[in-house]
């Protein structure tokens, strides 16, 4: 290499290194000396390369892109960045699980974070969501003993990243505010296919307020352009193992080749009147409600896209900082209890995670506005402020920097007005627990109600109370008798009637000094219909970004392989031929085919769906390998689409996917979601049945699955 082109090692002081092999010694066989500075600088480094992690939502992933507004906001809005269509902001999101530490698996079941940071022209915008959206808690107050009861026990520690023990649901069986989000976290919700697949929720009412002053009441929501998708339960507990980075890995390979992720940003907005905590059922600053998209319909006016990949995953996503109160004029914070407490919490949690009050200068976190005040020093002050005022008003320094007030595009707070007592309280209708944990039950189909029942069931059955147990079977009573009586059939307890279980619960209530909220009227959502709860509508018409295995070997039918392997890449999807080695496999046209993966370093919980091709040998010798007899188990069991051609069939019939009764080729097509052509002489019409059967994510209304060994 030309020696100015050398790249050479230094030292944080730009002091080129020497040796990098060997500390400083007296002598080969004597002692390190004190004196080695490049030592004791490496290793000190080193010493301190950990920050405290996040509190919750310690693991996570992120991405930069841009959100590009397509429908002007101006009636409702004066952000700037909300004016113009076709204004383009640059944005990180991070991705999150809540309750694993920095380095649990990506498939618990758990709530996801999505946090977004919009470096607009006015100053950074923060809006921290969730995917879910609705939460446990109505007042900030409650939130340390909710983190602390589904954390892992403080006695051991276990068990990391699951809400499956006994202080979580000993917290919420005693929290009945809970209700509702419980079923949104016991839902398929709770194990997404992958971020890119999530809806996401600012979950808090927030107020606009346009160039007139004109406040209203808001929610916001992003809607991801591929649908919302999700895991089996089996399947996560699978991942967990085979890739605990599954859905940070699926999000870096999904922008690395381009596939990027795309949501919709849009607002439901509530008129302010003077009735409004009363007008609709719920108080629009309940944070445990949903608003009916029947009821307020949700306005999309703009579009998210992630394009590029962190450069460097500490320096950017492990050093963001998000804060709900990074907030710019046009947006403004509503009395939502819950958001009151936030707006305390996460500017006090980075100082205490960064250690500094001067976090804001790394550039993760930088404003694209211009920053221009009085603060000066602190930990690790990057900026050099020149000149000898540092304070306001002054006259030394020209007066500057000058208050914006609200015609130069200061932040000017809603003037609400306030007349009150001060109580430790909250509204009457936030009493209601139960109205719309019935409504979202009510508003699932029969697979998800399946699988909420479930979780329900699996997750109790890990607590060890028995109290426990019956306390949350009382508390579903109260949801709905059905869901009550399923769950409680898993527990072998007894379901009773509402007026027997709500004696029982509010006689350990009033033991255990349960005071608040007092339980309230129930909303009655008769006739309100909310498909939007449920995710079987989503969208299903494309297999774009999906993975999708092709099992072979030795004798393969090499033109089965090359006309699926074209579907599903003209269709957007990606296939991944698998085989027993890593060796290529001969074809039946007497060419070769080199595999991508090796079967042993792979699952079927890995792949979106499957596919055998034919060719009777390499099927014969696919029968051999169990891991390839399995893998289309659990892809029956997981309700993926499977197809298989020539003798490929057999494979299939091998397999657990048809009783011993009925081993047919017919059994095999009678089941949702699995294709299977005997003779394939129109390859590219079972390809395309394929496709379709892929495109519908999961099969659920299989028979037998119950007795497939996964
Ligand atoms: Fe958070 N939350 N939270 N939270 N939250 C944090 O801030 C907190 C809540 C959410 O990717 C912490 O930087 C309180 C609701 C996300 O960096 C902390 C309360 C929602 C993230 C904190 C809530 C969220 C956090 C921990 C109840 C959905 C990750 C580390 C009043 C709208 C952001 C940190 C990222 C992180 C406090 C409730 C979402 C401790 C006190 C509701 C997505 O400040």
């Amino acid at each position: 290499m030309d020696e100015k082109q050398k790249d050479y090692l230094t030292t944080n002081q730009g002091v080129r290194v020497g040796d990098n092999q060997n500390s400083l010694k007296a002598g080969e066989r004597g002692p390190t000396l004190l004196e080695d500075f490049i030592l004791r600088e490496k290793i000190t480094h080193f010493d301190h390369e950990r920050i405290p992690e996040r509190a919750v939502h310690a693991r996570g992933a992120g991405a930069h892109g841009t959100f590009e507004l397509h429908t002007s906001m101006a009636k409702y809005t004066k952000a700037g960045f909300l004016q113009q269509p076709g204004t383009k902001t640059r944005v990180f999101v991070r991705f999150s699980t809540v309750a694993g530490s920095r380095g649990s698996a990506d498939a618990a079941r758990d709530v996801r974070g999505f946090a977004t940071k919009f470096y607009t022209d006015e100053g950074v915008y923060d809006l921290v969501g969730n995917n879910i959206p609705v939460f446990f808690i109505q007042d900030a107050i409650k939130f340390p003993d909710l983190v602390h009861a589904v954390k892992p026990e403080p006695h051991n520690e276990i068990p990391q990243a699951a809400s499956a023990h006994d202080t979580f649901w000993d917290f919420v069986s005693l929290t009945p505010e809970s209700a509702h989000m419980l079923l949104w976290a016991m839902s398929d919700r709770g194990i997404p296919r992958s971020y890119r697949m999530m809806e996401g929720f600012g979950v808090n009412t927030f107020r606009l307020i346009n160039a007139q002053g004109e406040a209203r009441l808001v929610k916001f929501h992003w809607k991801p352009q591929l649908g919302v998708h999700s895991l089996v339960w089996d399947e996560a507990v699978k991942l967990n193992g085979a890739d605990p980075d599954f859905h940070r890995r699926d999000l870096w390979e999904a922008i690395d080749k381009g596939d990027f992720p795309v949501w919709e940003f849009g607002v439901q907005v509530i008129e302010e009147t003077p009735d409004v905590a009363t007008r609709f059922g719920f108080d629009p600053l309940d944070p445990t409600k949903v608003w009916p998209e029947s009821i307020v319909p949700i306005e999309l006016f703009g579009k998210l896209t992630l394009d590029r990949n962190p450069d460097n995953f500490f320096a950017e996503t492990e050093q963001v900082a998000f804060c709900p109160s990074h907030m710019v004029p046009g947006i403004d914070f509503s009395n939502d209890p819950l958001l009151q407490g936030r707006l305390f919490s996460y500017l006090d949690t980075q100082l205490s995670r960064l250690g500094s009050p001067n976090f804001h200068e790394l550039p993760i976190n930088r404003s694209d506005a211009p920053v221009s005040n009085n603060q000066r020093d602190g930990h690790m002050r990057h900026t050099v402020n020149k000149g000898r005022v540092a304070y306001q008003p002054n006259s030394l320094g020209g007066g500057c920097p000058f208050q914006a007030g609200g015609n130069a595009g200061g932040f000017v707070s809603h003037s609400e007005r306030i007349d009150a007592h001060k109580i430790r309280g909250r509204s009457p209708s936030f009493g209601d627990h139960y109205s719309q944990a019935e409504l979202f039950w009510r508003s699932q189909s029969d697979a998800e109600k399946e699988h909420i029942v479930s979780a329900f069931r699996f997750e109790l059955a890990k607590v060890e109370s028995k109290a426990i147990r019956r306390r949350m079977v009382d508390v579903l009573t109260n949801v709905d008798a059905d869901l009550a009586k399923r769950v409680a059939d898993g527990l072998g307890l007894a379901v009773d009637d509402v007026d027997t279980a709500n004696k029982r619960l509010h006689a350990d209530w009033h033991k255990y000094g349960v005071t608040s909220p007092p339980q309230g009227q129930r909303a009655s959502y008769e006739g309100v219909l909310a498909p939007e709860l449920s995710m079987a509508e989503t969208v299903k018409n494309t297999i774009k970004t999906r993975k999708i295995a092709i099992l072979v070997a030795d004798g393969v039918a090499g033109e089965d392989v090359d006309a699926f392997k074209a579907a599903i890449e003209a269709a957007g999807g990606t296939a991944e031929v698998i085989a027993p080695t890593l060796a290529a496999v001969s074809r039946t046209d007497g060419k070769t085919l080199v595999p991508d993966k090796a079967l042993p370093t792979v699952k079927s919980v890995l792949y979106d769906a499957v596919f055998v091709p034919g060719g009777p040998l390499g099927s014969s010798a696919l029968e051999g390998e169990g891991g390839a007899v399995q893998f289309l188990n659990e892809a029956f069991a997981h309700a993926k689409a499977i197809a298989a051609t020539g003798a490929g069939v057999d494979l299939l019939l091998a397999a657990s996917l048809v009783p011993v009764t009925d081993r047919t080729d017919a059994a095999l097509e009678a089941s949702p979601g699995v294709v299977a052509v005997r003779k394939a002489d129109d390859l590219n019409g079972a390809a395309k049945r394929f496709i379709d059967a892929v495109a519908q994510h999961r099969h659920f209304g299989r028979k037998h699955v119950k007795r497939v060994p996964v």
